[in-house]
């Protein structure tokens, strides 16, 4: 295991073996064996362009050839912030095959993501895009290798600056990338790249998935979600989400010889006519989106005859909401309800309509197990609400390099406390009513209220900030700033905003409202009473 990673007790992986679910492959074997299978069908659709698993397969493999000649191997991070394009899947699969671990940033971070990432990882290359929805990433790059001395090169997908092309990685005809290099090729239980968590901690902690569990995982999720060679998925939310990575996404697609097209943006329009010109079959997204394209369904004509299921998770779907889909897009609704860590719940095309519009699925394993425990950590009765505990098969026993949150994070047994308010179905269903973590769920995108008010607070003019949700009808839950003012005067929200984004915070972190106070409530321990703050700013209008 790699220094600074928690494995799973030997007899525990040795019966998750045993059992058949980890099946001994690295992500990069699997690739290779896809495009034996399925060699001139199409794997990936960009645009215009169209990549057979064969040229897919050799495109990862000279791209491999390519990092192996600038030294990068085994074990070296390299920070991976792409948009939806092929060289996403073409990057992540070379360093699969290599034993590199991607680290999956947003392509909404910034300065202060990812130069905590770099540094934290030791990161040994960052790659970026030119250019995204209007953002030059090559600035901000400037930065952070300025920042970050571990950071050795930066490649570029497009017009690369003073950077290196990622297109110079492929030019060279090297030898295949599992030829095998001094430091050997990665082992199936190793870790195979670094999820980020949606965090309830100042920073985000890296989550490490390996090989065998992340293929068990989009393995299992397809079978579930009835993908076969004809399914078309349409990879709409960012490919560094774990629900449009694997669960099933673009890995459980191409497990089972589907094609998947990639959307640059989430809006109605844009996608709408893929789905049309593609006749896409799956699709996932968040209850945000959900709404956005219900709306468009009004107004845009499109053909969207050929979706089978939509998916949609990452944040809680109203059952009103769910009672829309069916109806609007003319295909099966399917919750999901997930998280980076690992656990993965779904609803089944064989439960009854009521089990898909009012829970959030169940787990994908027969190995997963959930525990609902009380803050005493006491075990509630079945149908009673408790904080979700987990593991199993593919979720992780530890966080990277935090052996201090890891203590808490997890119990004795190793059950992952997943922050999650949940009560569970007769039926085995999760329903999810809320959580105990300090989290804001803007959309699908989780800001850790913590790391929001570690900014914040650094105001001149804030004395102390509290950071909390508050309902919004489109978003589910916007981020508000509650500031005590310091004593000579109060920032506005622009101010604020502008302060923020100075410090490299991304944007979706950004409070978009704020509210002064000249003291915060407490609890009996003394800290920020965040639930009676939350119950007075809902009742108040400033
Ligand atoms: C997904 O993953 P993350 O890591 O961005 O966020 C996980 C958290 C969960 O702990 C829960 O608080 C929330 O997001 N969540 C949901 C939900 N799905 C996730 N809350 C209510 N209802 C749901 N259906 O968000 C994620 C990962 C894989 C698949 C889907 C979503």
């Amino acid at each position: 295991m790699l220094e600074g990673c928690v494995g799973w007790p030997p007899e525990t992986a040795d019966r998750y073996r045993k059992l058949g679910l980890w099946e001994g492959r690295t992500l990069g074997d699997e690739l290779r064996r896809w495009a034996l299978a399925h060699q001139d069908r199409v794997a990936l659709v960009a645009g215009e362009r169209r990549v057979s698993y064969r040229e897919l397969d050799a495109w990862v493999d000279r791209v491999a050839a390519g990092l192996r000649a600038r030294g990068i191997g085994r074990d070296d991070r390299i920070v991976v912030q792409l948009p939806n394009v092929p060289e996403f899947v073409v990057l992540c699969f070379a360093l699969y095959r290599l034993g590199a671990l991607p680290v999956f940033a947003l392509p909404a971070h910034r300065a202060n993501e990812i130069t905590y990432l770099c540094r934290h990882a030791e990161a040994v290359a960052y790659v970026v895009a030119d250019t995204h929805h209007g953002f030059d990433y090559r600035p901000l790059a400037e930065a952070v290798r300025a920042e970050v001395p571990s950071v050795r090169e930066v490649f570029v997908v497009g017009d690369p600056g003073p950077f290196t092309p990622f297109e110079a990685l492929s030019a060279a005809s090297g030898t295949p990338a599992d030829a095998g290099d001094a430091r050997g090729g990665p082992d199936s239980g190793d870790v195979a790249f670094f999820l980020l968590s949606g965090g309830t901690t100042a920073l985000p902690k890296l989550i490490p998935r390996t090989h065998d569990d992340y293929a068990y995982q989009t393995r299992v999720s397809a079978e579930i979600c009835e993908v076969d060679e004809t399914c078309v998925y349409l990879a709409v939310l960012p490919l560094p989400f774990n629900f449009t990575w694997g669960c099933p996404g673009v890995l459980g697609v191409l497990g089972a010889g589907g094609r998947v097209v990639l959307a640059t943006g989430t809006g109605p329009e844009e996608c709408f006519a893929l789905i049309e010109s593609e006749r896409v079959t799956l699709t996932s997204v968040v209850p945000t989106i959900a709404h956005l394209w219900l709306d468009g369904r009004e107004w845009i004509e499109r053909d969207l005859s050929s979706l089978r299921t939509l998916q949609i998770g990452s944040a809680k779907l109203h059952p009103e909401v769910a009672r829309r889909i069916e109806p609007a897009f003319g295909c099966a609704l399917q919750q999901v309800f997930g998280m980076a860590e690992g656990l993965l719940c779904v609803t089944r095309s064989t439960d009854d309509p009521e089990t898909v519009m009012t829970t959030q699925g169940r787990p994908i394993s027969p190995e997963d197990e959930l525990r609902v425990v009380d803050p005493q950590g006491r075990a509630v009765p079945v149908g009673g609400t408790g904080e979700l505990l987990t593991r199993g098969p593919y979720t992780l026993r530890g966080y990277y390099r935090a052996p201090e949150h890891n203590a808490t994070a997890f119990d004795e047994e190793g059950f992952y406390r997943t922050g999650d308010l949940v009560r569970l179905t007769d039926g085995g269903g999760v329903v999810v009513e809320g959580r105990v973590k300090d989290v804001i769920v803007r959309g699908g995108d989780k800001v850790s209220a913590t790391e929001v008010e570690r900014h914040v607070s650094a105001h001149p003019k804030v004395e102390q900030a509290a950071v909390i949700p508050v309902a919004d009808p489109v978003l589910g839950e916007r981020v508000c700033a509650c500031v005590i003012p310091a004593a000579d005067g109060a920032p506005s929200l622009k101010e604020l905003k502008l302060f923020l984004s100075s410090r490299g915070v991304a944007d979706f972190k950004l409070p978009e409202r704020l509210v002064l106070r000249e003291s915060f409530p407490l609890t009996g321990l003394g800290k920020v009473d965040k639930k009676r703050l939350r119950a007075d700013v809902a009742g108040s209008r400033g």
